[in-house]
């Protein structure tokens, strides 16, 4: 199936915990939108890109059925996807650094466990079955599953299952359950996914150019530039010094003898223990900026 519009389409969850960090995201990549009353669709206005705003469960099936070419969902929800339905899965483009969580299996706090074994015969509940199913087969053990569509973690204290596999970021709601996360089945973040369908050339070009800004907004997080002046005799400390230095770009000064001007991108933190050890070496006029965005 080829797809004829002339926009593009991502979806990004409407309400929830990847909502807003995706729709910031977007805006960071240049896209500024008009909203539509329903709250439904978010129109481009700045590039030929529109907004689907969803459930997430629903956005690897609307990629695989052409309604969108990108949508923005958590690797657990696309895993569980593929596992469990027979919808053509979609790609995974880029992870985004946000929406950290890890689908985990926990016991009651006061359960004995010495490893997978120990789930052996047990039930599980869960809102996952197919990557628990996985994981289950992956470990050599018996388990059975108990697939429950929300408050898994009340499963043990209801008497539904001995264990639970669910989703997990602080761990607050697991200990305010009283139980212990034991096993990590799977690690996940937000992540941007790309339609398994063929696209026209004019949707591709639309598309390519879009996720080429969204990874140069990725590229740029927590990118700073250093600027400093220097003597050319310093240069090689500096460049030691400099924590996961890309690039560094050095220029003559003009009148200043032997003094050099130092550009420096650095992907790592930049702490002020760096500027006061640049400044040991003989550097002065320091200055560091934030990266908002980056081309290669
Ligand atoms: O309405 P819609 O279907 O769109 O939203 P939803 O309610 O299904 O999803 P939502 O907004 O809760 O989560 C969206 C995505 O955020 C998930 O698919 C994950 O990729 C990611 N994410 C990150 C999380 C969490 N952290 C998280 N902590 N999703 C859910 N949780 C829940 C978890 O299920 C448990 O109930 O938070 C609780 C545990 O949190 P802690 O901090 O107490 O450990
Ligand atoms: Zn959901």
């Amino acid at each position: 199936m080829t797809v004829q519009r002339d926009r593009l389409r991502i979806a990004v969850q409407k309400s929830g915990r990847l909502s807003d960090a995706s729709l910031v995201l977007l805006e960071r990549a240049g896209l500024s939108f008009r909203s539509s009353r329903d709250r439904l669709f978010l129109y481009g206005e700045s590039m030929p890109v529109d907004v689907l705003l969803v459930r997430d469960d629903d956005i690897p099936g609307l990629l695989a059925e052409g309604s969108c070419e990108l949508g923005i969902v958590g690797r657990n929800i696309l895993d569980e996807c593929a596992r469990i339905s027979n919808v053509s899965p979609p790609t995974v483009r880029a992870a985004l650094g946000f929406g950290a969580c890890r689908l985990s299996i926990a016991v009651p706090r006061d359960a004995e466990y010495s490893g997978p074994g120990s789930l052996d015969g047990q039930r599980i509940a869960t809102s996952y079955p197919g990557l628990l199913a996985e994981w289950i087969a992956r470990q050599g053990i018996r388990a059975d599953i108990v697939v429950l569509n929300g408050s898994v973690e009340i499963a043990p204290r209801l008497g539904k299952a001995e264990a639970v596999c669910d989703l997990v970021s602080s761990g607050a709601t697991l200990a305010a359950n009283q139980l212990r996360e034991v096993e990590t089945v799977l690690e996940s973040q937000a992540v941007l996914a790309v339609t398994p369908n063929e696209l026209s050339p004019l949707l591709t070009r639309h598309l390519e150019h879009l996720c080429a800004r969204i990874e140069g907004v990725q590229s740029g997080r927590g990118a700073r530039l250093l600027m400093m002046q220097a003597p050319r005799s310093a240069l090689a400390a500096i460049q030691r010094l400099l924590p996961s230095s890309q690039s560094t770009s050095v220029s003559l000064l003009e009148g200043e003898g032997d003094d050099i001007a130092v550009q420096a991108l650095c992907t790592d933190p930049l702490g002020w223990q760096h500027l006061e050890q640049l400044k040991l070496l003989g550097a002065r006029r320091l200055i560091v900026l934030n990266v908002e965005q980056m081309l290669a």
